[in-house]
């Protein structure tokens, strides 16, 4: 659920990056973090365990101005893919606006990939949430390995359903299509946001007269 302040007048959304463990989850914003204006970001924050390094989770914020008079900010967070911190991610994705699906490309990361996804299934249905009224956007991350699995294979496992979602091929690791991702899952998010204000709003006169 979007946070609205009228008297702020803000706006502000969250959005979950998911996936298997190492696919790239924390590369994606980190790479974020370097690549957009620090005027219009916050600093990146990284809460990992002592034990070694795996993250409980990582935060960035983003400011646009993406709808007019209001402050629009997308809050990002990253969640650890192991089961073992199942809780931290049914906690984070709680309210979650929308989801970026980073999936290993490596041809024997797709078990994990398909589990990972399954996951996030079970624990947005628990939310009482689902991927088919969610914003998702998948990415194909690591294009650059050489045990990389197709990109139509790759839409096999993880696209293949009534409503297909937006995807990109990826190297997170130098910055590739990181900030088209972010782009195409705030756009989504988006207009979700303004179906969702049309389907509550009074009609207004002018469409009345129409
Ligand atoms: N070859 C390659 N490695 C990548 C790419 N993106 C991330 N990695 C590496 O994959 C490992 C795990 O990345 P990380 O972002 O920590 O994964 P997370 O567990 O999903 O947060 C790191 O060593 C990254 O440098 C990529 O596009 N290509
Ligand atoms: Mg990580």
């Amino acid at each position: 659920m979007p946070t609205v302040r009228h008297d702020e007048r803000s706006v502000s959304f969250k959005i979950v990056y998911c996936g298997t463990p190492l696919s790239g989850k924390t590369t994606n914003i980190s790479q974020l973090h370097a690549r957009l204006d620090p005027g219009s970001r916050s600093d990146l924050v990284s809460l990992s365990t002592v034990a070694d390094r795996t993250l409980f989770f990582d935060f960035l914020s983003v400011q646009t101005a993406a709808i007019p008079g209001y402050g629009t900010t997308f809050h990002l967070y990253t969640v650890p893919g192991q089961i073992t911190y199942n809780a931290t991610l049914q906690l984070v994705l709680r309210e979650a606006d929308g989801v970026v699906f980073v999936a290993d490309s490596q041809m024997d990361r797709q078990r994990a990939n398909i589990q990972a996804f399954q996951n996030l299934e079970a624990n947005l249905r628990l939310n009482g949430s689902s991927l088919d009224h969610l914003p998702v956007v998948l990415q194909y991350n690591k294009r650059d390995v050489p045990n990389a699995a197709p990109v139509e294979y790759l839409e096999f496992l993880l696209n293949n359903r009534a409503r297909r979602f937006i995807s990109f091929e990826a190297e997170a690791k130098k910055g590739r299509n990181v900030i088209a991702t972010l782009n195409a899952i705030s756009q989504s998010i988006l207009v979700n946001f303004r179906n969702q204000l049309m389907s509550t709003q009074p009609v207004g006169p002018a469409l009345a007269v129409a």
